[in-house]
């Protein structure tokens, strides 16, 4: 288990590495979106996933520091990748309960846009329902906050809170990411289809894009489909990518 020295040592040291996960279009394939997601290139223990240090990382508050630094690496990977031909297609940024209600939030994600030159129209902010929940008043402010500088914010594992259509109603938010729980047995179970292809229409109505993510057959792919959403994020079409790989992917 990591402890915070740990942490702080492996940022200064500069072990964290994204990954980056492509959304596509399930119709034809085409790019539309790109998820950074961390990884720990530890020096004993190999690649570490999130599960093995996020946790620590939130209780300790290093969490912040960490994610400060994900998105200034997304932000200049993206137009780096730009400038380099790539699709122009935002990147996707988790965000932690911690920075979301840290006050230099909307002052960061200003200086990451400003310092990688993207636009920030190539930046979306995910974040889950729970991170909101707390105070949704304020939450509405921050999200106004954020998308007066053009930038998107993506409602992260939808469906898994308490009161998601009251979210819904209330917060200024451009996409929302159906969890992949709803995806699990969707190729046999009709009330998952059921709820997702009511998730699918309600969001066209209320003008939020949906993406679904955790696609891993074929099976689930077509189930999908037949619920009119097109945005896909999964296993089926790519798990996530380390930065060269995706280079070599999509920069030709
Ligand atoms: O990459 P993976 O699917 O293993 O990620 C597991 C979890 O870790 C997901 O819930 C994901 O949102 C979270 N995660 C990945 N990268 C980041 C990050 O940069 N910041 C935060 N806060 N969470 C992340
Ligand atoms: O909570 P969040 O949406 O940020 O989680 C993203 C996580 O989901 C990443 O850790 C990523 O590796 C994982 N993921 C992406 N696609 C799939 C998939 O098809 N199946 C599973 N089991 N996990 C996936
Ligand atoms: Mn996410
Ligand atoms: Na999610």
């Amino acid at each position: 288990v990591s402890t915070e020295n740990e942490l702080q040592t492996a940022l200064y040291n500069h072990q964290f590495v994204l990954f980056y996960q492509p959304q596509v279009n399930a119709c034809n394939g085409t790019l539309i979106g790109v998820e950074a997601l961390i990884r720990w290139k530890h020096p004993k223990r190999g690649i570490v996933p999130p599960s093995g240090f996020i946790s620590v990382a939130e209780e300790t508050g290093m969490i912040r520091e960490i994610g400060w630094w994900v998105l200034k690496e997304a932000c200049q990977r993206m137009k780096s990748w730009q400038d380099q031909g790539a699709p122009r297609v935002p990147v996707s940024v988790n965000l932690s309960f911690n920075q979301f209600h840290d006050d230099s939030l909307v002052k960061r994600v200003c200086h990451a846009l400003e310092v990688s030159g993207l636009c920030p129209e190539y930046l979306e902010l995910e974040i889950t329902e729970s991170t909101m929940a707390e105070d949704l008043e304020r939450s509405i402010k921050i999200l106004n906050e954020i998308r007066a500088l053009g930038v998107g914010v993506s409602l992260d594992d939808f469906g898994t809170g308490y009161s998601s259509l009251s979210y819904l109603k209330s917060l200024p938010i451009n996409q929302l990411k159906i969890d992949r729980s709803f995806v699990l047995d969707i190729a046999r179970s009709n009330r998952d289809q059921a709820i997702v292809t009511a998730i699918v229409s309600m969001a066209e109505q209320l003008w939020i894009d949906v993406i679904v993510e955790g696609i891993e057959t074929k099976e689930q792919l077509l189930a999908i489909e037949s619920c009119r959403c097109r945005a896909i994020q999964g296993y089926y079409y790519s798990r996530p990518l380390a930065e060269e790989d995706f280079s070599e992917n999509y920069l030709a």
